[in-house]
């Protein structure tokens, strides 16, 4: 009644951004994303007999309040999938330095979902495990795999047809990552709040939707093709898009800071010098920047010199799922 798992994070190269149904975290639109190898999350799960409740530890720390409740909420799924009604120990290391803006909930629920569902038992597809994943954070479905994986949001109320699926096999294409992380530290407004104001309040949030089928098509050639420029444009369109929805939502919000839009002028230069490069933001100030291998050297140094940035954190692309020894 125990297993391990590792999940990787992933960034989002067309965005989720928008629930349609936020009990079964269902979206708006469809997304696609890369999984990156340069942040994890490790999970150990045991169902213990002897437990009167189920207790959480990340980083050796033991978690109570708002995080542990959705381990419990979504433990609650697999206890009901399995019919087994066991509460368990849940151990997760985090390898994602909460720092670098990369969302954590992607990669710990994603391994969260593969340990817990082992460790009771069920032999689920990554089909299966994706459209379950996708109830403890939407992004974390598409960590189930490596490479290039997009989320279908399906049409059904009941999230059925809601899950991910790989784009193209994990070695298709070595395209990199630059983690932009800057020093100052805001208060942000969570993703999940975040998502919900703009879709309740913002009358850019319709043309945010209806522009995402087109943007998904492209990309995907651009991905097939391997054409940098084409995936690189039209990741960075698709960032600006999201983010520009925020600002029309009531109250408005941003997520940029001033170093955020320096980075992302930094982006623009380096192109304009020849050196290809396109930026995405998610829900919080940091950048992360798209490169190929060949430029990695000028990348990082161009984005360290930069004042306000803390750090640069490269990645190339990563597994999905994988089980380690209990
Ligand atoms: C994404 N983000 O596609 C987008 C872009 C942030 C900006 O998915 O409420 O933590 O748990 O489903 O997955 C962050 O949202 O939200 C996110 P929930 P999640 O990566």
């Amino acid at each position: 009644m125990k297993a391990t798992a590792k999940a990787h994070t992933n960034i989002a190269l067309i965005k989720y951004w928008g629930k349609r149904n936020e009990e079964l975290i269902l979206p708006t639109n469809n997304s696609l994303s890369i999984t990156l190898d340069g942040f994890h999350t490790i999970t150990n799960v045991s169902f213990k007999e002897e437990l009167t409740n189920d207790v959480f530890y990340l980083n050796d720390s033991f978690v109570q309040g708002e995080q542990a409740d959705r381990v419990t909420k979504f433990l609650n799924l697999v206890r009901d999938l399995a019919g087994r009604y066991v509460f368990a120990e849940v151990k997760s290391v985090n390898a994602v330095p909460t720092a670098a803006g990369f969302a954590s909930s992607a990669s710990g629920f994603a391994a969260l979902a593969a340990a817990s569902t082992k460790a009771v038992g069920l032999n689920l597809s990554d089909e299966q495990l994706s459209r379950l994943t996708r109830q403890g954070s939407g992004s974390a479905c598409r960590s189930i795999y490596g490479g290039f994986a997009e989320w279908q949001k399906g049409e059904k109320e009941d999230g059925s047809d809601s899950f991910a699926v790989p784009v193209v096999a994990k070695d298709h294409w070595d395209i990199r990552v630059a983690a932009v992380v800057l020093s100052s530290k805001m208060k942000k407004v969570s993703s999940r709040a975040g998502m919900k104001r703009t879709v309740e309040t913002s009358p850019f949030f319709k043309g945010w939707v209806e522009s995402i089928p087109a943007d998904l098509q492209s990309i995907k050639e651009g991905i097939l093709e391997r054409d940098f420029t084409k995936v690189g444009e039209i990741a960075e369109a698709n960032c600006l898009k999201m983010h520009a929805t925020t600002l029309g939502a009531s109250p408005p919000f941003t997520y940029w800071l001033d170093t955020t839009v320096t980075v992302m002028q930094t982006v623009k230069q380096l192109r304009d010098s020849g050196i290809p490069a396109y930026f995405t933001i998610d829900a919080g100030p940091n950048v992360k920047v798209l490169y190929l291998p060949e430029y990695e050297v000028q990348i990082k140094q161009a984005l360290q010199s930069i004042q306000g940035v803390a750090d640069v954190k490269l990645s190339r692309v990563g597994q999905g799922i994988t089980y380690l020894g209990d």
